[in-house]
């Protein structure tokens, strides 16, 4: 068996120098490390993989894969970052291979009071809370306040040096009052508000008989302040002749910040009453 091994060995090498085919199974021995041509084949251009006729081409070193086309390529090719971040101060690198990368200096953040936008920390608006005032960025918060109001800590309150004229509107009167009808004979009330204001008293017309009316009377303007100090009221059916009966009785009306803000309200007593309005100058 050996002397007819190294015949055979011997007959192949021959065969291959003179460029004649080995005939299959001619050149078992003769793949390992060879390149060229070998059998029709080609590894021409070729680094690793099969050389087509059943052969290799050679083989990849670690770390590195074979393609199809015969090439030794990087298995876990290591993404090179191509930073994009350029002017911008937070937020994700735009970069090719940036994944999970940051601009700027904190990580992608910017600092309290600022949002990441476009790649740049910029000023947010607080205004939790706040219908006025300051936003911290150089506005204001909505939707701020109305005339004779001012801001205070992002509310707004009366000025109470604002300027406002109540207007006397409406009043209806009770079918009856404490001593039966009105006026002699069944006669219907003759209503009339009058308010004093700063010492100095005022009414509106009365209106002539008559359970409900409408004056539209503006009473003289004056402040905020003095109007929440409270004015004292008169609810009166005018008699002539005789002391004005008394439709509620006399008190002291004070203004609060919710009747200012609503522009007016109704005050009385059980189904006697009036109506006023509140109007900033
Ligand atoms: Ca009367
Ligand atoms: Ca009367």
């Amino acid at each position: 068996m050996a002397k007819r091994a190294v015949g055979l060995v011997l007959y192949v090498l021959l065969a291959g120098c003179s460029g004649s085919d080995p005939g299959p199974g001619g050149n078992v021995e003769f793949d390992a490390g060879s390149s060229g041509d070998v059998g029709g084949s080609s590894c021409a251009g070729r680094m690793c993989g099969t050389n087509g006729a059943g052969g290799s081409c050679g083989s990849c070193g670690a770390g590195f894969t074979c393609t199809a086309a015969g090439q030794c390529v990087e298995t876990n090719p290591v993404a090179t970052c191509r930073s994009e971040c350029g002017a911008r101060q937070c937020g994700a690198d735009p970069g090719l291979n940036c994944s999970g990368r940051f601009c700027g200096t904190n990580g992608g953040a910017c600092p309290t009071g600022t949002a990441c936008m476009l790649g740049q920390c910029v000023c947010t608006p607080n205004c939790n809370g706040r219908t006025c005032g300051p936003d911290g960025c150089g506005g204001t918060c909505a939707p701020g306040c109305g005339r004779g109001f001012q801001c205070g800590g992002g509310t707004c309150d009366i000025d109470p040096s604002s300027r406002w004229v109540l207007t006397v509107t409406t009043g209806t009167v009770a079918t009856q009052g404490a001593a039966g009808a009105w006026d002699p004979f069944g006669g219907a009330p003759d209503p009339q508000v009058c308010i004093t204001i700063s010492g100095r008293s005022t009414c509106t017309p009365y209106a002539n008989d008559t359970f409900s009316t409408s004056w539209n009377f503006a009473f003289p303007e004056t402040t905020a302040g003095v109007l929440q100090a409270g004015v004292m009221t008169s609810y009166v059916d005018y008699d002539s002749g005789t002391a004005n009966d008394r439709i509620c009785g006399d008190y002291t009306l004070a203004i609060n910040r919710a009747t200012f803000a609503a522009g007016g309200t109704t005050v009385g007593c059980g189904s006697s009453g009036w109506t006023f309005t509140l109007r900033a100058q």
